[in-house]
């Protein structure tokens, strides 16, 4: 007892329906927009709907800033931990984990002046 041919071109469909929404799902964002990373990101999530898979790029002058990954505690108090994955290129693109992702400016005192972001992506 086979699959009609009609039943087999449905299923093609679906999974290609799949597919095709994951990839629709997953957005590019310039963190800070126009600006770029730099002092006062921190209001710049604020509004937006972010989705895990979504890649986030990080703009600066590479020597200025840095991007730090960190967790809830260095994200409140502006420290960067041992064994954080810190970009330096200029042009970073992080993809969103699922969850609360933190990112701080690791530059002595750049955090404290707003250059951190924390997003929620379900
Ligand atoms: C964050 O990371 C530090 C260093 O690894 C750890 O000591 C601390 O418990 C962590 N905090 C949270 C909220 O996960
Ligand atoms: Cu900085």
């Amino acid at each position: 007892m086979g699959m009609g041919r009609g039943s087999a071109i449905m299923v093609l469909l679906l999974c290609l329906f799949v597919i095709e929404s994951e990839m629709v799902h997953a957005a590019t964002y310039r963190v800070g927009g126009a600006g770029g990373w730099t002092f006062n990101t921190v209001g710049w999530p604020k509004g937006k709907h972010f989705r895990a898979g979504d890649r986030l790029v990080f703009k600066y002058s590479p020597g200025a800033h840095n991007v730090a990954v960190v967790n809830k505690s260095g994200y409140a108090g502006c420290k960067t931990q041992r064994g954080s994955k810190v970009y330096h290129s200029g042009k970073d693109q992080i993809t969103l984990v699922r969850g609360m992702n933190y990112f701080i400016c690791s530059f002595v005192g750049h955090c404290q002046f707003g250059m951190k972001i924390a997003i929620y992506a379900p």
